[in-house]
């Protein structure tokens, strides 16, 4: 068996494994201090299905992309070159960080044209699961694979045995590697247009080594453009730690949960004792990846607990609320500078996303005042799920008007088929902060928008 060190791990752990498509034990790295990072955006041939090559978009050549590992309270610098040929920018999704550093093109920054470099400059408040897209032309940059996992270690190493990072998603490719349309206006109007090829990590049901007694830690991430995961596991005792990077104050069983697009689920469980026993996850009746259990090193005796992030209380005695339905609308299908018609399907609040562009931002959605709490209630108005998406804050999920909802910290709200949820936040982050589903089928043909803090 080998055994990677963790600073080696870190660097090519993820890489080597997938090339060599062997079981494989792979560390936490919880011990690096080397915080700075190149992410170089650029297209590369990058092989999901065997014997085939597909022609992806990627983070430093392959897929998956880099794990970026941040450390709570630690500033963490990020240089992103860009090599592809139009412009692009990244976000930080759930990162609670400066607006001038959210990556969102025009609202605040400029896009980093091909042959630009920008440097990405911040300090996560929170630690916990994340993760890193570009915020332009998402549909293609994030459909070829742009899409990684950023961990926030926490200050205090929890005491895992393992920690895996793994990322979601269903590739829009044909059995030859070849890319399919990613975006079918008849699909966006619904539920998004589906991939075919569902991975863990670009690999199809992937095993993994891990060491046999131990305390693992699984990060999922939904880095999918479209698909709700529904995820169930073999073993009754793997138990929800934290969702959406924020712990929870009792660990949740995990029971079929739903994980929208851009959510994450991190989950613990005790490795089985006898040697060669697996641990299988699955969305619906299609297997997601399997856990093996090798000799290796277990050293803690049960599941860690972890802290709590930081994250403002809301005040809701004195809290302002604000409605935003979600709502399907087919009838408006304006026709862009190109004379092209522009399928919208989406509304907030009856007001469809035109888009933005250097010297034209729309007004926002509201304006909310600096330090006040406010109640978001979230309408959805149709049969298809949204999974809706704030960013720079950390909002607080209340309730439901169709199912019992154990209180949480999320910044991706989950709307079900004509339910509603409030969520409650304190506006304590300035700036201009997009708002929108992340099915991006649905962002890009009219649900999005964007709150501006004061
Ligand atoms: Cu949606």
């Amino acid at each position: 068996m080998t055994i990677l060190n963790r600073r080696r791990f870190l660097q090519t752990g993820l890489a080597l494994a997938a090339a060599t498509q062997i079981p494989r034990l792979v560390l936490a790295d919880t011990s690096s201090d080397d915080l700075d990072y190149q992410l170089i955006v650029e297209p590369a041939d990058i092989g999901l299905i065997e014997g085939t090559s597909t022609p992806a978009w990627c983070f430093n050549g392959g897929f998956p992309a880099p794990v970026i590992r941040a450390r709570q309270n630690k500033p963490v610098r990020i240089e992103v070159v860009n090599r592809l040929a139009e412009p692009t920018t990244i976000h930080w999704h759930g990162l609670r960080i400066r607006n001038d550093m959210d990556g969102v093109p025009f609202l605040c920054q400029k896009p980093i044209q091909p042959g630009d470099t920008f440097v990405y400059e911040f300090t996560p408040p929170d630690a916990g699961t994340f993760w890193y897209h570009p915020h332009m032309n998402s549909i293609e940059q994030l459909g070829k694979g742009l899409v990684g996992i950023l961990i926030v270690d926490e200050e205090q190493d929890p005491g895992f045995d393992l920690d895996l990072a793994l990322a979601m998603k269903n590739w829009h490719v044909t059995p030859d590697g070849a890319f399919t349309v990613l975006s079918k206006p008849r699909e966006a109007a619904r539920m998004g247009t589906p991939g075919r090829l569902m991975t863990i990590n670009g690999e199809q049901n992937p095993h993994y080594q891990v060491p046999a007694g131990g305390a693992v830690r699984l990060r999922f991430a939904n880095v999918d453009n479209t698909l709700t995961y529904e995820l169930n596991c073999s073993d009754p005792e793997v138990q929800i730690l934290a969702i959406d990077g924020n712990p929870l104050a009792e660990p949740r069983p995990l029971a079929g949960y739903l994980i929208g697009p851009g959510m994450r689920l991190d989950l613990g469980l005790m490795a089985p004792e006898s040697l060669g026993e697996q641990v299988h996850f699955t969305h619906r009746d299609k297997p997601l990846l399997s856990l093996i259990s090798a000799e290796g090193d277990a050293r803690a005796q049960r599941l860690p607990r972890l802290p709590m992030n930081p994250i403002p209380p809301p005040d809701l005695d004195n809290a302002e609320t604000l409605s935003f339905a979600f709502e399907w609308d087919a009838s408006i299908n304006p026709v862009n500078e190109n004379g092209e018609m522009h399928p919208v399907f989406w509304t907030i609040n009856r007001v469809a996303w035109q888009g933005m562009s250097d010297g034209h931002i729309p007004p926002p959605l509201a304006r909310l005042e600096r330090g006040k709490t406010y109640i978001f209630s979230l309408e959805n108005a149709t049969q298809y799920h949204h999974p809706i998406h704030l960013h720079g804050h950390t909002f607080t999920i209340l309730d439901s008007d169709s199912r019992q909802i154990d209180s949480y910290q999320s910044d991706t709200a989950l709307l079900g088929k004509y339910e509603r949820i409030r969520v409650a936040f304190v506006a304590d982050n300035p700036g201009r902060w997009m708002y929108h589903c992340h099915v991006v089928d649905h962002m890009k043909t009219g649900l999005m928008g964007y709150v501006e803090v004061v």
